[in-house]
């Protein structure tokens, strides 16, 4: 089955991300080889963390066998990339980015489509025709820790529409709608054209929407725009970027912004919206 196969529902969208999971790890062979001492050594300590749990809220018989039917839900509902990106990956990004220089990295998430196609370093990323939004036009440069330009950079960008679906991880959005492989100039420079996103909300009729749901959270992320900036010979950088003064800014269910990746878009006259932004890459070591 495909991504878009699946219903409409924003629960097929969680869903969509286990078969695109399943393919993307098929293409790469990603699994690292663990050792059994390094399997040992992280496994004990989730399971400490979930026996401490258990101890200091004195979790019950009935509280954990509803843990086990939720969490068989979730495997079958197809939400653990969702789930798992949601709650947890903010804390992996964490840590890998601990000792990498320059912007800022943020979360993949489950939504990303690998071999877009490539866009030159002006241009617009592919729309319907009238597609709803504020225009936007996402401008910059991607320099080295120098303030070089980086000849040679991919910006791999890919954002929500103005309804906040994902193309396909939703059926009635056409394929490679708002994603794009843009090729910058040889100073680095880019000059992008599309529509403000909107906030995203996670499906509310699946098993992570009824975990939300039944802890009084809510279930929203600020509008960004997702983006894998690379170029042959620097470490690249998955990141988002979000709009000041946007709802659910300070409060993201995925706790994935960062100060330093907010966008300021200033009005252009012609009510859309111009935004800057430069990236700035570390050589690889
Ligand atoms: C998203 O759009 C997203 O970016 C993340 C991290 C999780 C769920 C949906
Ligand atoms: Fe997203």
């Amino acid at each position: 089955m495909t991504a878009t196969e699946h219903p409409p529902t924003a629960a097929g969208a969680g869903a969509s991300a286990t078969q695109v999971f399943r393919s993307a790890r098929t293409e790469d062979h990603a699994t690292p080889a663990v050792s059994a001492e390094r399997t040992s050594d992280v496994v004990s300590a989730v399971l400490d963390g979930v026996h401490a749990a258990i101890r200091a809220k004195k979790v019950t018989y009935p509280e954990f066998q509803a843990a086990k039917q939720w969490l068989i839900e979730v495997g079958e509902g197809g939400e653990w990339p969702l789930l798992l990106d949601v709650f947890v990956e903010h804390v992996v990004e964490e840590v890998a980015s601990e000792e990498r220089n320059g912007t800022k990295g943020s979360i993949l998430g489950p939504y990303y489509l690998p071999g877009r196609p490539k866009l030159p370093s002006v241009t617009q990323l592919p729309m319907r025709p009238g597609e709803k939004g504020v225009p936007l036009v996402f401008t910059g440069q991607v320099r080295d820790l120098d303030g070089d330009p980086v000849p040679g950079a991919e910006l791999d960008i890919w954002h929500a529409d103005d309804e906040g679906y994902y193309s396909g991880f939703a059926a009635h959005v056409p394929e490679g709608n708002l994603r794009g492989v843009v090729v910058c100039d040889g100073q680095g420079r880019f000059e992008i054209s599309t529509i403000k996103p909107a906030p995203y909300q996670i499906p509310t009729d699946g098993p992570t929407g009824e975990l939300i749901e039944a802890a009084g959270w809510h279930p929203w992320r600020p509008a960004h725009l997702h983006l894998i900036v690379r170029a042959p010979g620097y470490r690249r950088i998955t990141t988002q970027l979000y709009f000041e003064g946007g709802d659910w800014l300070d409060d993201d269910v995925a706790r994935a912004t960062k100060p330093e990746l907010v966008l300021d878009p200033q009005p252009r006259g012609d009510g859309g919206l111009l935004a800057r932004y430069d990236f700035v890459l570390e050589r690889a070591r």
